[in-house]
C-alpha cells in the first residue's frame, strides 16, 4: 500500500512526537476487591518492572519512561534513587511521573492532606515533600498527585474544611518543587470514596491548582468521569485554561475500570486526541504528559501494555490526519455532515499500514506484540518469576 509523501510526512512526525508513559503498576499482579488472579510473569521487584518496561520500549520506541509510585517502587524513599538510577543505565527505560501514595497507611481511614487532624495532614505532606526529593534525586519533572480523600456519609465530615486544608496542602507542596518541576493534581469523583470526594472533578482540580501556583497543572484520568461526562469538553476548557498537564489513559464500561485503552470507546481516546492535534495545529503552547494508568487483572501484563501502547499511536495518528483546513471551513460554516465525515471519516480509515511503516523506518518491529511472541520473553519471565508469585494478597500492585 503506497501513501503519498504528504501523508508519509505528516503521519512520520505525528508518530516521532508521540511518546507515552508506562505505568509499573501495569506490570504488576493487580486485582479487585474480590481478589486478584495471580500470574506468574508478572513483575513485583522494582528491577523486574524496569525489565518489562524496556520491552515494551524495544518493542514500540514510544515509551522511553516509566511512571513510579513511591511506596510500591520506592519503599525507601530518596535512600532508593540510586537503585533506581543504575537500572535506568541498565536498561535504557527512565524513571518518569513520581506518584506519591497518600492512600494505603491506617493513618488515612478518614484522609489524607484533607484528614481532620492537623498530625495526619502533616504525615500526609511529608510524604510529599519525600516524592518532591525523590524526583529532584531522579531529574524527574512532574511529581502525580492522586488522593483518595472523602467521606462516605452526609453530615460525617465538613466538606468545605477538607477544602481549606487540602489548598493548604497543595500551596505547601508547589512552594517545594524545583523551578522545571510540575504538580499534576488528578480528580475522580468516587471510589474509594461514596459520598463525596474532596478531588471530585476538572474543576476543583482546577481551582486548587491555580490557588497552589503557576507549577500545578490538572491530570485527566478518563477512567475518573461519569458515563454521561463528555471528556474531550473537558479537555478543551483545560487547554482553553492553559491548565492541561497530562492524561492517565485507560477504557471502562461503567466506571474506573481501569481496561486498556481503546478496548471498549475508541473514538473516545480519537476526539480526545482531536482537540489536542487542533490545540497545536493553533500554535498554542502545549506541555502534556500522556501516561497510561490501567491494572491488567486479566490479560497478560506484557500483551496488555504492548497492545496498548499500539492502539495509541494508532488513534493518535488517526487524529493528527484530520484534514484541519477543510474541517474548520466546514466547522464554521455549520455544514455539519460534511464536518462530521470529515472528523470521523479520519477515525474510519486504517492507519495500520503508515505506522508499521514508521516502524520500518526505525528499525522497529513492524508487528510488536508477534515480535514480543516471537521474542519468547514472557515464557522466559515466566520461568525466572515462577514458585514466588503465590498468595492472592492486597487487591493492588
Ligand atoms: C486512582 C488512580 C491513580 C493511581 C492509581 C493507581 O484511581 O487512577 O492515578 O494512583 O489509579
Ligand atoms: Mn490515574
Amino acid at each position: 500500500m503506497s501513501f503519498d509523501t504528504d501523508t508519509l510526512r505528516r503521519a512520520f512526525s505525528a508518530l516521532n512526537a508521540f511518546k507515552i508513559e508506562i505505568p509499573s503498576w501495569g506490570f504488576a499482579n493487580t486485582g479487585t476487591r474480590f481478589g486478584k488472579f495471580v500470574q506468574a510473569a508478572a513483575a513485583s521487584t522494582i528491577e523486574e518492572k524496569f525489565a518489562d518496561g524496556a520491552e515494551v520500549l524495544r518493542l514500540t520506541g514510544a515509551t522511553p519512561t516509566l511512571a513510579l509510585h513511591v511506596l510500591w517502587d520506592m519503599p525507601h524513599g530518596v535512600a532508593d534513587a540510586e537503585k533506581v538510577q543504575a537500572l535506568e543505565a541498565k536498561t535504557g527505560i527512565r524513571a518518569g511521573s513520581i506518584n506519591p501514595n497518600l492512600f494505603q497507611e491506617q493513618e488515612y481511614k478518614y484522609g489524607s492532606l484533607c484528614n481532620p487532624s492537623a498530625e495526619i495532614r502533616q504525615k500526609a505532606l511529608s510524604h510529599m515533600f519525600d516524592s518532591i526529593e525523590i524526583a529532584k534525586r531522579l531529574n524527574c519533572r512532574d511529581i502525580s498527585l492522586w488522593l483518595p480523600d472523602g467521606s462516605n456519609y452526609p453530615g460525617t465530615q465538613s466538606i468545605r474544611k477538607r477544602i481549606g486544608w487540602l489548598d493548604e496542602g497543595l500551596q505547601a507542596t508547589h512552594a517545594r518543587l524545583g523551578a522545571e518541576q510540575r504538580l499534576l493534581v488528578e480528580y475522580k469523583p468516587f471510589e474509594p470514596a461514596f459520598y463525596h470526594t474532596d478531588l471530585g472533578d476538572w474543576g476543583m482540580a482546577l481551582q486548587l491548582a491555580r490557588s497552589a501556583g503557576p507549577k500545578a497543572k490538572v491530570l485527566v484520568d478518563t477512567g475518573h468521569h461519569y458515563a454521561a461526562q463528555n471528556i474531550e469538553q473537558i479537555v478543551a476548557w483545560l487547554i482553553h485554561s492553559n491548565a492541561l498537564g497530562g492524561f492517565h489513559f485507560n477504557d471502562r464500561r461503567y466506571a474506573d475500570d481501569d481496561l486498556t485503552l481503546g478496548s471498549i470507546d475508541p473514538y473516545q481516546i480519537f476526539r480526545i486526541f482531536a482537540e489536542i492535534h487542533s490545540a497545536e495545529a493553533d500554535g498554542l503552547p502545549l506541555d502534556v504528559a500522556y501516561m497510561i494508568d490501567q491494572s491488567h487483572n486479566l490479560k497478560g501484563k506484557m500483551e496488555a501494555m504492548v497492545q496498548t501502547v499500539v492502539t495509541a499511536q494508532e488513534l493518535w495518528l488517526k487524529a493528527a490526519l484530520i484534514d484541519r483546513e477543510k474541517l474548520a471551513g466546514l466547522q464554521d460554516g455549520c455544514e455539519l455532515v460534511a464536518a462530521e465525515e470529515v472528523f470521523r471519516g479520519a477515525f474510519w480509515q486504517d492507519v495500520r499500514p503508515l505506522v508499521a511503516e514508521w516502524r520500518a523506518a526505525r528499525g522497529l518491529p513492524v508487528h510488536p506484540l508477534d515480535a514480543l511472541k516471537e521474542s519468547g520473553y514472557v515464557e522466559r519471565i515466566t520461568k525466572e518469576r515462577a514458585g514466588r508469585s503465590a498468595g492472592g494478597g492486597g487487591s493492588y500492585a
